[in-house]
């Protein structure tokens, strides 16, 4: 029997590769605490990612509680999101101390709809944050014009959004703050890691202190900080990685054009949006199954999966049904990502994914 697909693979490199670069952390016996590893990916991502101010963290979810009590956002107040993303993001505004307010995502890339923002500002609103989910780019200039009109910080969830361009800027220079994950799962890994870029300068050193126990110095303690730093071994594997991430995007975007010549022409079958405003990382390959196709979602997911193929239902459920937040929190009116929620399936994505398989995926879709 031939082995499950699953819905996707962690990119390596060579082990040799990677035994080379931790051989010195033998030698120092230094492991973590921004050793020279993690010191040198700082660098090399400011450089890949174009931007002056970058800060590693121990993941993604780390990264997003860094950034919001970096900013100071007051202890309560209302941070205007979207549901349809990976839990991480609503947990995050959560454990903050702050409140999530839900805002619809619009059909079309299922990012957050920017024209139903302001309805949902009040004088509680603190802040904006949007996801670009899937590597979708959110309409920035649509979202930062809101933002500076009512004085709210703009911070983007780009975990999928490795390495894009919006309209030729780099993803990381959007907002005041965005943040990714170098997750096991994502285009570039770490292990796990993650990374918040950055508009004010100043911001480096209050997430270098909250991410160490909010420690200044020996005897000075002004935050209170979780522990979030990367490790060496996490640093070295990002090393690695980034020395092969645009060949792995390049063989991604190999795949995603096998699917999309597969899956076009049935009926029913609604694909990921292709946008000559942004550049794409084939992070993930989402389908919408809609009315007009043969099965529901859950039939086809199942029945895919009667055939060693794994694809899983990102996002669903949306992060204002989930039990944790059952009568805390306004679910809003969200019907669109509902919807949406209730007919995507995010298929199989990894480089080195062969063409085959996604025929042999297409042809169960096309049933
Ligand atoms: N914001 C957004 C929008 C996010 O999507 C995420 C994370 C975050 C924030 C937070 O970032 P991190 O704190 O995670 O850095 C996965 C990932 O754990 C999570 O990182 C990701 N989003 C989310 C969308 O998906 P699961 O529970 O679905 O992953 P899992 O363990 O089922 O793995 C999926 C497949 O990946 C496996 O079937 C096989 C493959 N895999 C998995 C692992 C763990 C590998 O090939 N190697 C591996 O090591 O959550």
């Amino acid at each position: 029997m031939s082995k499950d697909i699953l819905v996707t693979r962690s990119s390596m490199p060579d082990f040799d590769e990677y035994t080379n670069e931790i051989k010195e952390l033998w030698d120092s016996h230094w492991l973590t605490n921004h050793g020279v590893k993690a010191r040198l990916l700082k660098e090399q991502l400011k450089e890949y990612l174009s931007t002056d101010n970058l800060e590693l963290t121990v993941n993604g979810h780390m990264a997003l509680e860094l950034i919001l009590t970096a900013l100071k956002l007051p202890y309560g107040s209302e941070v205007i999101t979207t549901p349809f993303t990976f839990v991480s993001t609503t947990h995050s505004i959560v454990r903050c101390g702050l409140k999530p307010v839900f805002c619809d995502i619009n059909p079309d890339n299922y990012t957050i709809d920017a024209d139903k923002i302001e309805a949902l500002i009040t004088d509680k609103t603190s802040a904006i944050l949007p996801v670009h989910v899937y590597g979708n780019i959110c309409d920035a200039e649509k979202i930062e014009k809101i933002a500076d009109k009512y004085n709210l910080k703009v911070i983007y969830d780009a975990a999928h959004a490795f390495s894009v361009s919006y309209k030729g800027i780099p993803v990381g220079c959007l907002g005041d703050a965005s943040i990714f994950s170098f997750h096991a799962t994502k285009v570039y890994n770490t292990i796990e890691g993650g990374a918040i870029t950055f508009k004010d300068p100043s911001l480096s050193k209050v997430i270098e202190e909250i991410r160490d126990f909010g420690i200044h110095d020996e005897e000075s303690i002004p935050f209170v900080g979780p522990n979030a730093k990367m490790n060496e071994f996490a640093a070295a594997m990002g090393i690695c990685n980034l020395r092969h991430v645009d060949d792995e995007i390049k063989k991604r975007s190999i795949v995603e054009k096998a699917y999309r010549d597969g899956l076009s022409g049935i009926k029913g079958v609604k694909l990921n949006p292709v946008s000559e405003n942004q550049t794409r990382n084939h992070a993930y390959f989402p389908v919408i199954f809609t009315d007009e196709y043969k099965l529901s979602r859950d039939e086809i997911f199942n029945k895919l999966s009667e055939n060693g193929i794994k694809s899983r239902k990102y996002f669903y459920p949306l992060t204002n049904e989930i039990e944790a937040y059952k009568d805390v929190f306004d679910s809003g009116n969200t019907s669109i990502a509902r919807d949406i929620s209730r007919r995507v399936l995010t298929l199989p994505m990894y480089a080195d994914l062969s063409t085959d398989d996604v025929k042999r995926i297409c042809d169960i879709i096309a049933l």
